[in-house]
């Protein structure tokens, strides 16, 4: 807002990757490319890059830390960004909207092999590196703590990202149920897309990966979009947790609660990317509002990930019941028998 004269309640406005001018994809991959490279950034990239391997398994991982974290996080990484920049945001990539063709390269998709994308998949050899677009092997390395070598992918070609009405669904898990919307978003989404795309996003270095941070973005906007419900979600459960997050500072997770009222005085948007349109199966062109019947296959659980983020038994025994609970009606029903175990989180099961 213009007060005066001058700027007032400055906000940075995260955007969809794929929803960006393709010049303003350009300008974020070329800053990317400039803090990962350029000798004045460098030492404090690999810093803070290398941060999120060595406190991997503290706790950032886990119900108490994991959103709280990984929004302060980001945060730092777009500060440094912001080194290079000053109008750059990190934005988020919405993989449920292409929930049935993630991994396509298109000029306007995530992995296209231009300038304005992020290269696509990994070879199909045991290194797993990535040998298209401005990440490549031989043009680009991942930091020394990662090994310094190739940046590796292995997309899970025959699986599918979560689709929008399962995140739409958890965005309807109540207040009152926060440790089913918590595992949901942590295990069945975030863990899970980490692995489909597989390589560096799933190993300890996937900070590394310049595409961890568009993730992020999504699972964080995803956990603000819940917030934003009322008073009620958006304190939910973080108050009564006051150890401070590891490698912050003594930060606590309270400060960190609300995009609008971030550390240094930051106000966080995320802006919604227009609703793409989908072909209903009579052929008509429908806002996406997905009816059962057109929803494709995807995969809520990951069991490589589950072990790489350390989930506990319990919460894994939960995160199966909500996984099938997030699946169209049709690809339920199998599952549904082969566990003698009824669905009800008291909240539409
Ligand atoms: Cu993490």
């Amino acid at each position: 807002m213009c007060s005066r004269g001058r700027f007032i309640q400055c906000t940075r406005v995260r955007r969809e990757f794929t929803a960006m001018s393709r010049a303003d994809r350009e300008k974020y991959v070329r800053i990317v490319r400039t803090v990962s490279t350029d000798p004045r950034y460098k030492p404090e990239y690999d810093r803070v890059i290398t941060q999120h391997r060595t406190i991997f398994n503290d706790g950032i991982h886990q119900r108490d830390l994991f959103l709280p974290w990984h929004r302060w996080y980001l945060l730092q990484y777009e500060n440094l960004l912001r080194r290079v920049d000053c109008t750059v945001t990190v934005p988020y990539w919405d993989w449920s909207q292409v929930s049935r063709s993630p991994w396509r390269g298109r000029a306007s998709d995530l992995w296209f092999s231009g300038n304005s994308g992020f290269g696509g998949n990994g070879e199909k050899t045991p290194q797993q590196c990535v040998t298209s677009g401005p990440f490549r092997r031989g043009v680009w390395n991942v930091v020394p703590s990662a090994g310094g070598g190739c940046l590796r992918r292995q997309f899970n070609l025959s699986d599918n990202t979560p689709d929008s009405a399962a995140v739409a669904e958890v965005l309807r898990i109540p207040h009152s149920e926060f440790d089913s919307f918590e595992i949901a978003l942590r295990i069945n989404l975030h863990d899970t897309v980490h692995c489909l795309i597989g390589g560096t996003m799933c190993s300890f270095d996937s900070a590394a990966a310049p595409e961890f941070m568009l993730h992020h973005g999504f699972i964080d906007k995803i956990w603000a979009d819940w917030q934003r419900r009322s008073r009620n979600h958006m304190n939910a459960h973080f108050p009564s947790v006051t150890t401070p997050m590891p490698g912050t500072n003594q930060l606590r997770t309270t400060v960190v609660l609300n995009n609008l009222r971030l550390p240094g005085g930051v106000r966080v948007q995320f802006q919604n990317p227009p609703r793409p349109h989908i072909r209903n199966r009579f052929g008509a062109l429908t806002t996406n509002s997905l009816g059962q019947a057109s929803r494709g296959k995807f995969s809520v659980l990951s069991e490589k990930a589950m072990r790489l983020f350390n989930v506990s038994k319990t919460e894994e025994e939960k995160a199966r019941r909500l996984g099938i609970w997030l699946l169209p009606t049709h690809q339920r029903a199998g599952k549904r028998n082969s566990m003698d175990t009824s669905i009800d989180f008291g909240f539409d099961p």
